[in-house]
């Protein structure tokens, strides 16, 4: 659905713009899809970001997992996906910066197929995917069929035609653009995927061994690789579970808030930044908010941003 919140007449709408998926169909606990609610509550509660954010979508299925069984949640899904990738795609061609706040991380599967294919003339996109694990299962390698665990095989081209073939039937990153920070809890399955395609994986014990700073570094280095401008998707269960504690599936020795916040310095006022995901907000089990403040200086970074591309 779309939110009457843009500006009318001649005042100019917000740059960023908001994708909200308040869904939680794609993994086991629900949770999430009361994420964007309580991130928006938060928001509206600090003049300044409230002024320099638009909502633009609300995509949301209120149900869970368990409720509707494999084939239905993927079924389900693949519409939600349709929508995500239109959203993010008219965004980015009304001269927008797209935000996604989820909701589980089947979001990033329409999200960044809308953007992708929307920057398709400029060139491929690139994208830092920073998350505990590697999203790169297929339906038929998935243990548990949760869509959560499979966003970026299809990103690649590879999964259910449903995912893979949003807005376009091409694969909508290339391995070489593309490059995961945080890993550290995954199937084999996913691994020899992603190894067999030559993706750059930044395990944790690399990060504890060369410091964030130089694996950010890398990272943006490979992904500026890709001509029509990268992004970055940011799992919160990517970092340490007491800096993030709000999401549904924990995993224990991630990033640090203070250094992955430091490295986003290098890329809030990056021209070359085309959008940031925010996903897997689970506010039932945030304490003390350290995850809406997190958020919250996530998308405060990007004030700079005075229109999609600066
Ligand atoms: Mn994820």
């Amino acid at each position: 659905m779309l939110l009457n919140t843009r500006s009318s007449g001649s005042e100019m709408p917000p740059p960023i713009q908001i994708v909200a998926y308040a869904c939680g169909i794609g993994g086991q606990f629900a949770g999430s899809r009361d994420g964007p609610a309580a991130f928006r509550n938060h928001i509206e509660q600090f003049a300044d970001l409230r002024k320099r954010v638009g909502w633009h979508s609300w995509i949301e299925d209120g149900r869970a997992f368990s409720e509707l069984g494999s084939q239905q949640v993927l079924e389900s899904i693949i519409t939600l996906s349709r929508q995500l990738a239109q959203a993010s795609f008219d965004i980015i061609t009304e001269g927008g910066f797209p935000v996604l706040i989820g909701g589980d991380h089947s979001a990033a599967a329409g999200y960044w197929s809308g953007i992708c294919a929307a920057l398709a003339p400029e060139g491929d996109v690139g994208l830092i995917w920073i998350d505990a694990h590697m999203d790169s299962h297929t339906p038929q390698t998935s243990p548990n069929g949760y869509v959560h665990g499979m966003p970026l095989a299809a990103l690649l081209g590879y999964g259910h035609q449903g995912l893979t073939t949003l807005l376009s039937e091409r694969p909508k990153l290339k391995p070489a653009h593309v490059c995961l920070i945080g890993t550290r809890d995954y199937e084999p399955e996913e691994k020899t995927l992603l190894q067999s395609l030559g993706v750059r994986i930044f395990f944790m014990d690399e990060i504890h061994y060369r410091g964030l700073p130089a694996v950010f570094e890398d990272a943006l280095r490979l992904v500026r690789q890709a001509s029509g401008g990268y992004g970055v998707t940011i799992d919160l269960d990517g970092l340490n579970p007491e800096d993030a504690p709000g999401v549904s599936t924990p995993a224990a020795n991630g990033l640090a808030k203070a250094e992955l916040l430091t490295a986003m310095q290098g890329v809030y006022n990056d021209p070359r930044l085309v959008g940031m995901e925010i996903s897997e907000f689970n506010p039932a089990n945030d304490i003390d908010n350290r995850t809406l403040a997190l958020m919250h200086a996530l998308l405060a970074g990007l004030q700079g941003k005075r229109d999609g591309r600066t």
